[in-house]
């Protein structure tokens, strides 16, 4: 493969509206990250930037919660969000804001030659207007019922719980966040670039160039659009905070967020241009640059599709690859800072690394699990069992054990040197020790060009495991105990200790990229620069000297205890409680009736339904509203979660039958994996009633 000459490495500049939280964080950041040291451990040249998203009607109306302004909203969580990252080891070369003068200039100049090219219209519409507040009311200033996913605060540009761009137009019964009414129509003047025009380029450069390379759930919601046909998107607004629009005529307006964000990794990269005194112009210009942007997937259409529209036409570069990743949710909900559902990355810093147990090998830990997890290609579970059993089973017991041993065993049983290879005595476990090494390197380095970043740890991982394995099999502390009879078995201890070390120095290359503190630490233990942790120096048996003294071993982990976990989950408990009996006044109101959005037959085909009868069914403990119940479907006995238990007795119900969605991707609650869905009716005073055939019929018999 040709390696480009430079990378420029972006990840979604965050709004700096608020406490963001760990599915950001292992959204984009993270693997960002990852990716970012890696291509620096292989030496190439790289840059990577980010920065506060500052413009937007997010920071506003984020002021007129706190009572304050927006310029006070940013000048609070910009620094706040660049130290979490710090605290996290994400290493940006640059941390910018686009409240930059900077960055203002480069926006204007970059808006002003679309424009002056042609490549912008200007229209006259109506949009909507709040009277009481006297203002229009973009994006965030206006709300509704998502046409998408019924969700019924969805905002003018994007509805948060789909992931759906939309426009105002779209919102079915739109009210202004400002005075809770309902607006009404203006005339107004905006820019827009014009999609449309650029249909045949997004269709070749994307579905047909990239078919092959990018992820299948960027190229599954690109296709999406363009098959639904791309329209112009104003891209200005009438608000008093962000970029002015540099035109005539063009009082009161700025630039629309989505169009000046992404221009801000131009402003980051010029910035560290400035910082390092080195030339900015060719990370943007030169085709020999490999430009990737990580996002999360509600930001796909911005990155793949108006963003590209906007490189082409001002002569940049456009991205080699987007990789996306699909939402992480906590013990069993969606993540949500509205609702509080959330872990944000302060609250891990505070509670984990700045305790006095803590420090930056708790980051490690939360960079390793949130890995472990990544939701690459589909949505994935942060739950607190599950990151404690990554830190005590995996990297407690599996990596930091082999570490640790192989140094105890080196102090002393080689009097704390590495001891020589005696190649004439080794065995064949040893060659195929010394080839797994070999063949991880390739391994983790073939999946990491490819972004695959959870399987490249686990290879990591399972070289730590055989480590483990080849010394258990080995026992140097057993054949030490020959010595006094068999002096020459020192030789085959020494190997045994040889290729651990050099195992253990590999192991620090490899983690280098996931865990960079436990990196640094393992390269002070074997007292190495940290040129060593080079990515070529991967695979190589001679990382560590024959004779050359080491350190003492240091624990690179520490067990986590169970009430640290409980601790976590008594929070997260809280605000459940609160949330639900927050809902159960929203459910006394009256409701009214909506119908979702038409839907093509091919859709509902994807659904399968399927007669189950219950023949087990119990509560969920801490759970009010569950029951775990077995359901016979025929061809299996699965276990599905339903929230039933305010309605039915457990004993009551076993021996029903029910109508199952059999194909719905598993997902777990409180813990518990539901494999499917109950389907329900519920009549107007809540009452719920199950779905069922007028009498037993088979269960696994087709609904349709
Ligand atoms: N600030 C949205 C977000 O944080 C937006 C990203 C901009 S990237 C150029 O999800
Ligand atoms: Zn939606």
């Amino acid at each position: 493969m040709e390696q480009p000459k430079r990378y420029l490495i972006t990840a979604a500049l965050p709004y700096a509206n608020g406490q963001k939280h760990i599915g950001h964080l292992a959204g984009a950041y993270l693997p960002a990250d990852i990716y970012v040291r890696y291509l620096k451990a292989q030496k190439r040249d790289v840059v990577f930037v980010c920065g506060s998203d500052e413009h937007g009607t997010a920071i506003p109306i984020q002021a007129t919660k706190e009572g304050t302004t927006a310029r006070a909203i940013i000048d609070k969580y910009h620094p706040l969000m660049e130290q979490n990252f710090k605290d996290l080891g994400i290493a940006f070369d640059v941390y910018h804001r686009t409240s930059d003068p900077l960055h203002h200039e480069t926006a204007q100049e970059f808006f002003t030659k679309l424009n002056n090219n042609g490549d912008l219209e200007i229209k006259e519409s109506e949009q909507y207007f709040d009277e009481e507040a006297n203002s229009f009311l973009a994006d965030r200033y206006i709300k509704g019922t998502c046409p998408n996913c019924s969700f019924d605060s969805a905002y003018g540009d994007q509805c948060e719980r789909c992931g759906k761009s939309l426009s105002p137009d779209e919102l079915i019964n739109p009210v202004s966040t400002l005075s809770g009414k309902a607006p009404v129509k203006k005339s107004t003047k905006h820019w827009y670039l014009p999609l449309n025009r650029h249909e045949d380029f997004l269709r070749k450069w994307i579905l047909e160039e990239h078919a092959n390379d990018w992820r299948s759930n960027v190229l599954g919601q690109c296709k999406s659009w363009i098959d639904g046909g791309l329209q112009p998107r104003a891209v200005t607004r009438d608000l008093d905070w962000g970029v002015k629009v540099p035109a005539a005529d063009a009082e009161g307006k700025v630039l629309y967020v989505w169009f000046d964000a992404p221009i801000g990794y131009i402003s980051a990269t010029k910035q560290w241009a400035i910082n390092t005194g080195k030339d900015w112009k060719p990370y943007w210009e030169d085709k020999d640059t490999k430009l990737v942007h990580f996002i999360g997937k509600d930001n796909i259409v911005f990155h793949c599709i108006i963003f590209p529209v906007m490189l082409k036409l001002h002569g940049n570069i456009l991205p080699d690859n987007v990789p996306s990743n699909e939402f992480m949710n906590l013990e069993g909900d969606k993540m949500s800072t509205s609702r509080n559902w959330k872990l944000d990355m302060q609250d891990y810093i505070t509670d984990f690394i700045n305790k006095e147990n803590g420090g930056s090998q708790m980051a490690d830990v939360l960079r390793y699990y949130l890995t472990q997890i990544a939701p690459e290609t589909k949505d994935s579970e942060f739950m607190w069992k599950g990151f404690q059993d990554a830190n005590n089973s995996e990297l407690v017991s599996i990596f930091g054990n082999f570490v640790n041993r192989t140094f105890v065993l080196m102090h002393k049983l080689c009097n704390g040197k590495v001891p020589a290879f005696h190649q004439d005595i080794a065995d064949e476990l040893d060659q195929q020790t010394i080839a797994e090494i070999k063949n991880c390197a390739n391994k983790v380095t073939a999946l990491l060009e490819e972004y695959r970043f959870r399987e490249a740890l686990f290879e990591v991982i399972n070289l730590a495991r055989t480590g483990n394995q080849y010394m258990q099999k080995k026992e140097p502390w057993i054949v030490a105990k020959s010595l006094a009879e068999n002096p020459d078995a020192q030789q085959s201890i020494d190997n045994c200790l040889h290729i651990c070390l050099q195992l253990t120095a590999n192991l620090a290359i490899l983690i280098q990229p996931f865990l960079p503190f436990t990196a640094k630490k393992m390269c002070h233990m074997m007292k190495v620069v940290e040129k060593m942790l080079d990515w070529e120096n991967a695979g190589s048996m001679k990382l560590l000297s024959v004779g050359y003294s080491l350190r003492a071993p240091e624990l690179l982990f520490r067990k986590i205890e169970d009430s640290e976990i409980m601790e976590q989950i008594e929070k997260l408990n809280a605000v459940s409680l609160k949330k639900e009996s927050e809902q159960s006044v929203v459910s006394s109101e009256a409701k009214e009736i909506t119908i979702k959005p038409e839907i093509v037959f091919d859709d509902f085909a994807k659904i399968d339904l399927k007669v189950g009868t219950i023949v087990a069914a119990e509560k969920v403990e801490k759970a009010d509203k569950l029951l775990k119940l077995q359901v016979d479907l025929g061809f299996e006995t699965r276990t599905i979660v339903s929230g039933i238990a305010m309605h039915f007795k457990p004993e009551d119900i076993v021996g029903k039958q029910v109508t199952v969605v059999v194909n719905l991707a598993p997902r777990k609650m409180r813990g518990i994996e539901s494999n499917g869905m109950i389907l329900m009716a519920e009549d107007a005073n809540g009452k719920l009633h199950f779905i069922n055939p007028e009498e037993a019929i088979n269960p696994g018999s087709g609904v349709s």
